[in-house]
């Protein structure tokens, strides 16, 4: 059996921005524990447990409210791990699913009983074997009301999707902003490609996150402190304040070169977002449209 792979930091420091009251973590994820909830034959990793009690210790720590937990790639379409996390918060926890495309209405709407408010189509090739988007179309039109499409995929493959992103009948969220590369600046190839995706419908909103994969030393970034991503994603918190969503993406699937300290992803947030209203859309107001809209005034 491969080795497993520890990939979040032991002890994070605390981070100096201290985010707003309700603050939603809305991009992290749990493993198993593997004895209980054991990893899909196909994960193409094999990580440590990093279960619920950890993610909400670390919750506290960062002084966040609230969780929106994705599926990770290692748990396959086998959701309960991250139902298993849901139904432990307390009500402070909503998640991400992926399916079979031949899921029932039944299975449906008990991942939406279960606290699942979105599925997630991952096109990275190192993650997963198969994206049949035919088949993703079918089950995007077959969502529960007030459900969205989380995707998961790298820059040079944009143009390519482009007729499939426009397809989909529900609001979209993409991970990571589709991993652009930091270094070309706010105005490079990457995230100009990614902002027309964004002005080409209204219901499309990003994950400003990840500065740790972006800007990583080991892909030729500048590492922590990240200055290329702050400076790359900064313009685009400002020219889109009411279509972002932020989250730690703990424990950081696969990250075992350079861990990052999380207190230091949050600390991130002021250089993004350095206005206490776009903080407050950032992290609250925003995610709590996506994952608690009966919540919302
Ligand atoms: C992330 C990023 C990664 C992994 C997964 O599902 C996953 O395994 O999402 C990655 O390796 O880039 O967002 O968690």
């Amino acid at each position: 059996m491969a080795d497993r792979i520890t990939s979040w930091h032991p002890s994070p420091s605390t981070p100096h921005f201290v985010p707003p009251p309700g603050a939603v973590d809305a991009h992290c994820h749990v493993f198993g524990p593997m004895a209980q909830f054991p990893f899909s034959p196909m994960a193409k990793y094999l990580p440590q447990d990093a279960g619920p009690d950890q993610l909400f210790a670390l919750r506290d720590h960062l002084g966040f409210a609230r969780n929106v937990i994705v599926q990770p790639s290692c748990h396959g379409t086998d959701n309960s791990a991250t139902l298993n996390a849901i139904a432990c918060s307390g009500g402070k926890a909503r998640g991400v699913a992926v399916v079979n495309p031949t899921v029932s209405e039944g299975e449906l709407a008990a991942l939406n009983e279960g606290g699942i408010r979105g599925i997630r189509f991952n096109f990275l090739k190192r993650l997963v074997d198969n994206a049949p988007k035919n088949k993703f179309l079918d089950v995007a039109a077959r969502l529960p009301e007030d459900w969205h499409v989380v995707i998961y995929f790298e820059a040079d493959l944009l143009a390519e999707l482009r007729s499939f992103l426009d397809a989909i009948p529900v609001p979209l969220v993409i991970d990571h902003m589709g991993r652009p590369d930091v270094s070309q600046g706010p105005d490079g190839p990457d995230l100009r490609a990614f902002r027309a995706l964004l002005e080409s419908r209204e219901d499309i909103w990003f994950k400003p996150t990840c500065p740790d994969r972006l800007d990583a030393v080991k892909e030729g970034g500048r590492g922590d402190p990240w200055d290329n991503f702050a400076d790359a994603v900064a313009p685009l918190l400002a020219e889109y304040p009411d279509r972002c969503i932020w989250g730690t993406d703990w424990p950081h699937p696969n990250m075992q070169d350079e861990i990052p300290d999380d207190g230091h992803l949050v600390d991130m947030i002021p250089r993004i977002a350095p206005t206490e209203e776009l903080q407050r859309k950032l992290l609250v107001a925003n995610p709590m449209k996506l994952y608690w809209p009966e919540q919302c005034e």
